[in-house]
């Protein structure tokens, strides 16, 4: 049977389970320190004065450091040298761009003494106006004396893609509607909030990082210090979480190594959850100006899109690079003729955007999917007719996005036959038959159904698609290593952090070497036994990475063959693989276990004529030639108590579309997790500021973070179109849910407002906002 497609449960679980992962705050190194920051309290001042006498006397500290006492570092790495400003120094210099924005260092014996000394480090700020969000920072553009956050750049706003005119084919359009969809800021909130341990000592530099990608962070802080690759190990254990926020360099990162030379000990530093609140960069934050044409039968004939993306205090390179996936995927799944999509990226005063789940996906699938929705409205269509009015044909691919036709190309996919699927999962027909005497029973809660035909860009592999974040490359590698008792060892260049990973890495190479399943031992994540790799984001794991692993797998077995040939004295083409061994075909009875094979790989005189010691060992950089683009159908139906404006969502049926599955429980988790995080921004998150950028959701109090009875139980179904771009047909997975929810969600909240005249409602849809657009209903229930 394949191990490919099996519902294998996880190698990982085990050690979780009973308490004995490894993450970075259970390291423990003998004579460490802790580091603790003084964060800044003001959105947006000038430092005046940093008082740090009183603290340095206390119990346990050994000392305090602000950026004059790190003038030898370099800036943050990341961001191209033609925004020079923007260039984010190791501790806030002069200025301070957010509240949390760290100011100062305090280095103490333990964690608790260096937290009471950082609350007796006194700052002294002159303030300085704030701009707390994409709308205030725009208008004080308008106005040449406004506040500009870099005054050296002279500028709030980076146009990345400039607006053109509207198209003819828009101006012209029979019908036309424009809509702002404002999409809600998140904070990723992971299980592990960011910690590090660094411990700097004459051989060289060790860093322990809960990070995704702990290659780049190598490459990265070689460059930075200066000093040479083999002189720097970077492991990312255990990573209780990232959700793209750990792909991101802070501070940190940075500092605690600094520290750890300067003081000749180690030095740990870990956030609590407030801390990560407002310093792990959040997501979303998008503004997205729509403008669309069709005519009466629905069919979309241009659409024009302007993206405003908060960056927040510190541009992070990803951050800077959302808007340009959103503007990009802006179509969705629709052959829309004219696209016209601009960009604007929005220095504001308040924490950092970055990567978040889906980043920069979730929006283009937030304001394409809200748009059809209203098409559809506007013109009294079924929201499903409208979309098989417009889908892409399954015989049109490669199909090129008409955001950018010469470089996106969408690579496979069914999107008529999902939504089929989806519609006969849900029973559409009856639904909207229910739905009718439903709403018309006012002792029953208002019934909406909410439909989303998502797509994603995901497998970030094709060369040239890393490399504007700072990374090597796109590729990824894989080594697989087959030890004298025919076990085997896969190396990966990825490293997970919550996936599963090792377990779908193992179903492939067993499948495609033959090595029985618990035979595979897989490796990440530590630059000193995997020594390169790019990492996990964009759900390329198993796209690019599994994919190395697979043809790295067939280059063992077809040595492995070779071998077993001349031991048996059999042609290679007549030897069997099994993961009992090798046998030759028509005579069963003479075999050699994977065991004999591997040993005699070790033993030169065993071995045919060409192969070498150690030939069952080989190494893959894998190049991928496209992305991959997931795509789905998704279904909500939600009940609202018509009393206190309460969503409940009552169903949520998946039909996902990552072509070839690994592991069918392993891609169904991920999708449950994503449509968690999707139905979570529809319905509950929402990081907020006022008006002078003090945040008003930084703990879990006032940030909403559903628990598992505030979601319901999903109803899964796939259809299965492989992709073209990698041996496996496999697409990523890891983020489609956080892509395809939100609309669903919202769609279906505004589908049973409708008779209240609501024809958009921006996230997160909470009982007040839904409350007021009943107007205000009083009563029991
Ligand atoms: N899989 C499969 N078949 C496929 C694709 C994937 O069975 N065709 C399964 C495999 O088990 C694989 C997993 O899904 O291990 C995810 O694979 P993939 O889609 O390649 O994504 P990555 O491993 O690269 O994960 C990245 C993605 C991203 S970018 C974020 S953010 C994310 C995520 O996945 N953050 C997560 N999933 C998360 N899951 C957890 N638990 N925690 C996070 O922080």
């Amino acid at each position: 049977m394949s191990l490919v497609g099996a519902a294998v449960k996880r190698k990982e679980d085990p050690n979780l389970l009973v308490g004995r992962g490894r993450f970075v705050d259970d390291i423990k190194l003998p004579g460490a320190l802790f580091m603790t920051f003084v964060r800044s309290t003001e959105a947006h001042a000038r430092i005046v004065s940093i008082d740090t006498n009183e603290a340095t006397a206390m119990p346990g500290v050994v000392g305090i450091y602000t950026i004059d006492d790190f003038a030898d570092l370099p800036t943050i790495p990341g961001l191209p040298p033609e925004v020079a400003p923007l260039h984010r120094p190791v501790l806030a210099k002069g200025t301070v761009r957010f509240v949390g924005d760290p100011v100062a260092v305090v280095v103490a014996e333990d964690r608790y003494q260096a937290a009471d000394a950082a609350e007796a480090v006194f700052i002294e700020y002159e303030p300085l106006p704030v701009l707390a969000s994409i709308d205030s920072s725009l208008a004080a553009m308008a106005d040449p004396e406004g506040t500009r956050i870099y005054p050296d750049l002279q500028t709030n706003a980076l146009p990345i893609f400039p607006e053109e005119p509207p198209a003819p084919e828009l101006l012209n359009a029979p019908m036309r509607l424009s809509q702002t969809f404002i999409n809600n800021r998140c904070s990723a909130v992971p299980i592990e909030p960011l910690a590090v341990v660094a411990d700097w000592a004459p051989s060289g530099l060790t860093v322990h990082a809960t990070f995704q990608a702990p290659h780049h962070l190598r490459n990265q802080l070689t460059s930075f210090f200066g000093i040479p690759q083999h002189e720097c190990r970077v492991i990312a254990p255990d990573v209780g979480g990232g959700f793209g926020s750990k792909i991101c360099f802070y501070p940190e990162f940075f500092l605690a190594p600094a520290i750890s030379r300067k003081l000749g000990r180690p030095i740990k530093a870990a956030q609590t959850r407030s801390e990560a609140m407002l310093h792990m960069h959040h997501g979303r934050a998008q503004r997205n100006d729509v403008e669309v044409g069709f005519d009466a039968s629905g069919k979309v004939l241009a659409l024009r899109v302007h993206t405003y993306q908060d960056v927040g205090g510190y541009p992070d390179p990803t951050g800077m690079g959302l808007g340009v996936l959103t503007s990009w995927m802006s179509c969705g799944v629709y052959a829309i003729p004219v696209a016209q999509t601009a960009l604007t990226n929005v220095i504001t005063n308040t924490t950092p955007v970055a990567a978040y789940r889906g980043a920069g996906r979730p929006e283009a699938s937030f304001l394409i999917e809200r748009t059809i929705d209203m098409i559809a409205d506007e013109l009294g269509l079924d929201p499903a007719a409208v979309r098989y009015t417009n889908f892409i044909q399954a015989d049109q691919f490669p199909y090129p996005a008409a955001t950018n036709p010469e470089a996106v190309f969408y690579d496979s996919g069914n999107y008529p036959a999902a939504l089929d699927e989806l519609k006969r999962m849900m029973g559409y027909d009856a639904l909207l038959a229910e739905q009718t005497a439903r709403n018309a029973d006012p002792s029953q809660p208002l019934m909406g159904i909410g439909l989303s035909c998502w797509l994603e860009i995901a497998g970030f592999g094709p060369n040239g698609s890393l490399e504007g974040f700072g990374h090597l490359g796109s590729w990824e590698s894989a080594q697989i290593r087959i030890q004298p008792d025919g076990t085997a060892i896969v190396s990966a260049g990825t490293s997970p952090h919550g996936q599963g990973n090792a377990t779908a890495f193992a179903q492939i190479a067993g499948d495609a070497m033959g090595i029985d399943f618990d035979s595979i031992h897989v490796r990440f994540g530590d630059t000193e036994t995997q020594q390169q790799g790019i990492g996990t984001m964009g759900s390329r794991a198993i796209a690019v990475c599994g994919d190395a692993i697979k043809k790295a797998s067939v280059q063992i077995r077809e040595r492995a063959v070779q071998i077993a040939a001349h031991l048996l004295e059999a042609a290679p083409e007549d030897i069997e693989v099994s993961a009992e061994g090798f046998a030759v075909r028509g005579t069963p009875a003479v075999t050699k276990s994977w065991a004999d094979v591997a040993t005699a790989a070790f033993q030169p005189l065993q071995l045919p004529e060409g192969l070498g010691a150690g030939t069952l060992d080989a190494t893959v950089f894998n190049e991928v030639p496209n992305f991959s683009f997931p795509s789905g159908a998704y279904g909500c139906i939600v009940g609202i108590d018509r009393v206190t404006g309460d969503v409940d969502i009552e169903r949520y049926v998946v039909v996902d579309d990552c072509g070839t599955v690994i592991n069918p429980l392993l891609a169904e988790g991920q999708v449950h997790g994503g449509v968690a995080q999707g139905i979570s921004q529809a319905l509950y998150e929402h990081f907020t500021y006022d008006e002078n950028g003090q945040p008003q959701t930084s703990t879990l109090v006032d940030y909403l973070v559903p628990a598992a009875s505030d979601l319901p139980a999903y109803e899964s179904g796939r259809i299965v179109t492989p992709t073209p771009v990698n041996s496996l047909g496999a697409k990523g997975i890891g983020e489609s849910g956080a892509v395809g929810a939100p609309p669903a969600v919202v769609n279906a909240v505004v589908d049973a407002l409708s008779g209240f005249g609501v024809r958009h409602m921006d996230m997160p849809c909470t009982p007040e906002k839904v409350w007021q657009a009943m107007g205000q209903p009083t009563g029991s229930n």
